[in-house]
């Protein structure tokens, strides 16, 4: 269910270009050290629409911000982490700033 949404969400997304997120975030499985984080930032990096990646390992969360007026496709992003070995959960485009997303991320941590 999870992810027919992520796909109708994506399709929306692609159609309208005003509504373009600021952020990308993804739940991924699969992440288990810093060398996955490591791989994931340097894959997610080398998109043309990439402008920062956070990844936190303790909360299996992908964060990409996007050039402002772009952006990554699910299907992209999908199979760049599907083809290094992890699974996407979920994708999910807020308007927030990635730094943000970092702070969210470091306050949650135990
Ligand atoms: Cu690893």
């Amino acid at each position: 269910m999870k992810i027919h949404r992520a796909l109708a969400a994506g399709v929306l997304l692609a159609m309208s270009v005003s509504a373009q997120a600021a952020t990308i975030e993804m739940d991924v499985n699969g992440l288990v050290c810093a060398f996955c984080a490591q791989g994931i930032e340097k894959k997610l990096r080398s998109f043309a629409s990439t402008e920062d990646v956070a990844v936190s390992l303790e909360q299996r969360l992908v964060a990409v911000a996007v050039k402002p007026g772009q952006d990554i496709g699910d299907e992209a992003l999908r199979t760049a982490l599907t083809d290094a070995g992890y699974t996407v959960k979920a994708i999910r485009r807020a308007d927030e700033s990635i730094d943000s997303v970092r702070a969210r991320l470091k306050a949650a941590k135990p």
